[in-house]
């Protein structure tokens, strides 16, 4: 049987085992989940947090090193951040939208008299930027600072391209760390099934279902523009720029996305988003080893969609009447606080501090849908990392039609 058939069965099963857990047994969930399903999840996320950040830098450097010419890796960073900026412009603006159409916060009852929220300050976007280049590498592998990882390796690569035959033994040193490590990406996923089973069951086990009814328009907001953006921002730019069938990239990126869904990680997921781009979509290792590790650090449609309903619900609750300069500025520093912070479990909450605080709407709002986040959190991941892959097939399309042109 197919991976990908083994996590989709391991993400129903999980959450039908969760629901009935919860359903008919809720006192003995906590022990199950302690010695069973929390276990099997952790010993999964472990096994693939261990790659990424040796993945994270023999693939750019690789990545970088495999574009050859310094003018195709300005070319292709082009391309990509103008993909990643406008289509989470795109997603913040889906989200705005719906959330103003189908108003969750004016309808139903929400108890705003004890809501507290206390928001870790996410980096100012400016240190961010400054501090993309690493004082010490070293450092930056051992705290997993993404950007300043990418930051370095880019640089080592673009070293090797212009080094040519003097490095080519530190280059085939790097090929052969990257395959050794793409070798361990296929071990660890033989257990992503079990993981992805544990994680489900713990994550749905543990939501109150009552959380989930008090917050079920909200939910669907959020998901309905999840839905919407894959499949009509994503979709439409592999259709009609990369003239490629969406239902093939779905397809192709389905078990990635399924891992993503159950690890709310994309930084976590990034191994297996890399080799699913390369071996399912295609892809080249010298792009998909470039756009993906960026995106997955800068790169959060999903997180600006919870982000753009989320300031529409708590504005409406708190009965703020947002102006258009403001839905602007809440747009921008979506957009900004995206590239900040990194791929992993509920950062997406942090950063609507941010943007609730850019429009001095109530940053104790997040305290009525902080609930409900881990599910939602599980649906924006599987889509900030389909973002990177489809921006991956757009950008080695269009620099295979290029190549074709030349010929
Ligand atoms: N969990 C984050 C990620 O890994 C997204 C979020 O928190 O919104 O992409």
């Amino acid at each position: 049987m197919k991976l990908s058939t083994k996590i989709i069965i391991a993400l129903i099963a999980g959450g039908i085992t969760g629901l009935l857990i919860n359903l008919i047994a809720p006192g003995i969930f906590p022990q199950l989940d302690q010695f069973v399903f929390t276990p099997l999840g952790k010993i999964f996320l472990n096994l693939i947090n261990m790659l990424v950040v040796p993945i994270v830098f023999f693939s750019i450097t690789l990545g970088t090193a495999g574009l050859g010419d310094p003018k195709k890796l300005g070319r292709i960073g082009l391309k990509t951040i103008s993909y990643f900026l406008m289509t989470t412009t795109l997603a913040i603006i889906i989200g705005i939208s719906l959330g103003f159409i189908l108003q969750p916060g004016n309808v139903g009852t929400f108890d705003t008299s004890n809501a507290d929220f206390k928001s870790e300050e996410a980096p100012p976007v400016s240190d961010t930027l400054l501090n993309i280049i690493p004082t010490n590498p070293f450092a930056a592998f051992a705290e997993g600072n993404m950007l300043q990882i990418i930051t370095f390796s880019v640089f080592v690569g673009f070293a090797l391209t212009m080094l040519g035959e003097k490095t080519k033994g530190i280059l085939n040193l790097v090929e052969q760390g990257n395959d050794l490590l793409m070798y361990l990406v296929n071990l660890v996923m033989k257990f992503a099934p079990y993981g992805t089973f544990g994680l489900i069951v713990s994550a749905v086990g543990s939501q109150g279902l009552d959380a989930i009814k008090a917050m079920g328009l909200y939910m669907f907001v959020v998901l309905l523009a999840l839905l919407v953006h894959s499949i009509f921002v994503y979709g439409s730019s592999v259709a009609l720029i990369a003239k490629k069938s969406p239902v093939w990239f779905f397809k192709g990126f389905g078990p990635a996305m399924g891992v993503a869904f159950s690890t709310s990680s994309s930084n976590a997921t990034l191994p297996i988003s890399m080799s699913t781009a390369q071996k399912n979509l295609k892809v080249p290792e010298s792009i998909s080893s470039f756009v993906q590790p960026l995106g997955a650090t800068i790169n959060m449609d999903g997180t600006a969609i919870m982000q753009g309903v989320a300031t529409i619900f708590i504005a409406q609750v708190f009965n703020v009447d947002l102006t258009f300069t403001q839905l602007i500025t809440v747009v921008l520093t979506a957009v900004l606080a995206s590239i900040g912070t990194a791929g992993v479990p509920g950062v997406g909450l942090i950063m609507l501090a941010m943007v609730l605080q850019s429009v001095n709407l109530p940053v104790e709002g997040i305290a009525l849908i902080i609930g409900i986040d881990r599910l939602l959190d599980m649906t924006r991941t599987a889509v900030n990392i389909t973002g990177d892959a489809a921006c991956a097939v757009v950008v080695a399309e269009t620099e295979a039609k290029r190549e074709a042109r030349k010929a």
